[in-house]
């Protein structure tokens, strides 16, 4: 097993094995020190030339950097060293020589483009700005987690091979499936809806979606994280209370939890948990609003969609996150609740951050006869959704439920300027690997 002590936990007095990689060694003639990193931290070790056993001093001395080491020695205390310690080392072991090409500078001294980070993404986050994303990353998912078992709802996991899309066709992956044409899930709706309607009633999931979005964008992956939510016997307000929820709870684990992180990051001082609830503005208020901002060309007029500029314009006024409620039927998606009484209005929602567009969501058609009429005026087939529309013959409550971007939720959390530093291989138009 792991024996070693992490840098970060070496106390002055022990005698301890750390091990890490060699992030700098700094010789300056009769003492030389060895920079060692490991996922805690770092600690300086001592080479004193003529204090020393020649061999472990030359050891130490031949190590390229991002070599991967073990050192036992004594932990002492020093105030000349970066964190008042240092190990003087009896023994140093390579378990791994790094070349002394590397492709990318985890110290950070050079600057690397994102595409040369990407193409090495360990020795990417061995750098401790890229640790931190992923550390948070995980944190917000933790936090998620926990906030959707506080609303009562069971995580659940649905295939992502399947025989329909639900997000537009146009951006379906297909692929081949024993002979049959199948394709790679681009959101888990069918699916969450379908446990929604047994005795489960309530659910969330954390799982990947596939989209062959043509853009090329700073805010769309082919393949990013959805974290879904449906409950039966909710509606729209009661989805957008969960999502609030949520939302707010990754912010307080993070701000929690995750102090060093921050730091790291250059963020800890201005970073703020989003007060609850958030506003909530109908499709009307928000482009009257926008329109006022006077910031696009040509007014917008109901029926459209929000164009980026707008989204941006609104978010400048707005200054937080909020939700864009009643939104016009025709742009909503056929599994969209329409309101009973204006047939022309849906029950459908976004969850907006100033930067972008986090969520989409909103009560369901639970009415199989509605659903049906839904599927034909967005011209697709209800037969090909048979495994779907036939549960709602057999007794489907309301319910409502959301999909928020995960990889979104942690760029704009962080102020990360592309969606791609929240994942750890993306998968773009030109990325297929790593
Ligand atoms: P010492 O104070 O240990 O006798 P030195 O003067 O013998 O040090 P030098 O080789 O002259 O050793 O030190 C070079 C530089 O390294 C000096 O600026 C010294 O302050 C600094 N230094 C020496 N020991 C340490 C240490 N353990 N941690 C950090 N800096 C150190
Ligand atoms: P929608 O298609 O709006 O809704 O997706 C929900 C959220 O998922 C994120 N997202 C993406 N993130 C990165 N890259 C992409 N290509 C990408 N596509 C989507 C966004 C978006 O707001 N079934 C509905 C949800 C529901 O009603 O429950 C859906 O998928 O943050």
């Amino acid at each position: 097993m792991d024996e070693r002590t992490y840098t970060a936990d070496a106390e002055p007095g022990q005698t301890a094995t750390v091990a890490g990689w060699v992030h700098e060694i700094r010789d300056l003639g009769g003492i030389a020190f060895l920079i060692l990193r490991d996922t805690s931290g770092r600690i300086q070790i001592k080479l004193e030339k003529d204090e020393m056993d020649d061999e472990l001093v030359e050891t130490g001395l031949d190590l390229s950097r991002e070599s991967v080491v073990t050192v036992t020695g004594d932990v002492k205390e020093e105030p000349r060293a970066p964190t008042d310690v240092e190990v003087v080392p009896e023994s140093i072991e390579v378990l791994s020589a790094a070349d002394t090409e590397l492709p990318l500078d985890p110290t950070e001294k050079v600057d690397a483009e994102l595409s040369t980070r990407l193409d090495n993404r360990t020795l990417d986050l061995r750098r401790e700005a890229g640790q931190a994303v992923f550390e948070i990353r995980s944190e917000v998912l933790r936090a998620a987690r926990e906030a959707f078992r506080a609303a009562d709802a069971t995580e659940i996991n649905t295939p992502k091979i399947v025989a329909t899309g639900t997000e537009g066709g146009t951006e379906l992956f297909p692929i081949t499936y024993f002979g049959q044409e199948a394709f790679m899930n681009q959101s888990p709706q069918l699916f969450k809806q379908l446990v929604a309607g047994s005795n489960v009633e309530r659910v969330f999931e954390i799982g990947p979606i596939f989209r062959a979005e043509e853009h090329n964008t700073p805010r769309h992956l082919n393949e990013a994280t959805s974290i879904d939510f449906e409950g039966a016997f909710c509606d729209h307000h009661d989805a957008m209370d969960v999502c609030e929820d949520v939302v707010a709870a990754a912010y307080e684990a993070v701000a929690e939890n995750c102090e060093a992180q921050l730091e790291a990051l250059g963020i800890a001082e201005e970073f703020t948990v989003p007060e609850t609830p958030f506003p909530r503005l109908s499709y009307e208020e928000a482009i009257e609003r926008i329109n006022a901002t006077g910031e696009l060309d040509e007014q917008l007029v109901w029926g459209d969609d929000l164009p980026t500029e707008g989204e941006r314009a609104l978010g400048d006024d707005v200054g937080g996150h909020y939700f864009i409620t009643d939104w016009p039927a025709e742009i909503k998606p056929f599994y969209i609740m329409d309101h009973d009484d204006d047939e022309t209005l849906s029950t459908g929602f976004d969850m907006m951050h100033p930067r972008m567009e986090l969520v989409s969501g909103g009560q369901r058609e639970h009415r199989r006869e509605q659903l049906i009429e839904g599927f034909e005026a967005q011209g697709l087939d209800p037969e090909a959704f048979e495994y779907y529309t036939k549960v709602f013959k057999y007794g489907m409550p309301p319910h409502a439920g959301w999909g928020l971007g995960g990889e979104r939720l942690v760029m704009t959390m962080l102020d990360l300027d592309n969606i791609r530093e929240a994942v750890l291989f993306p998968r773009d138009r030109q990325r297929l690997s790593p």
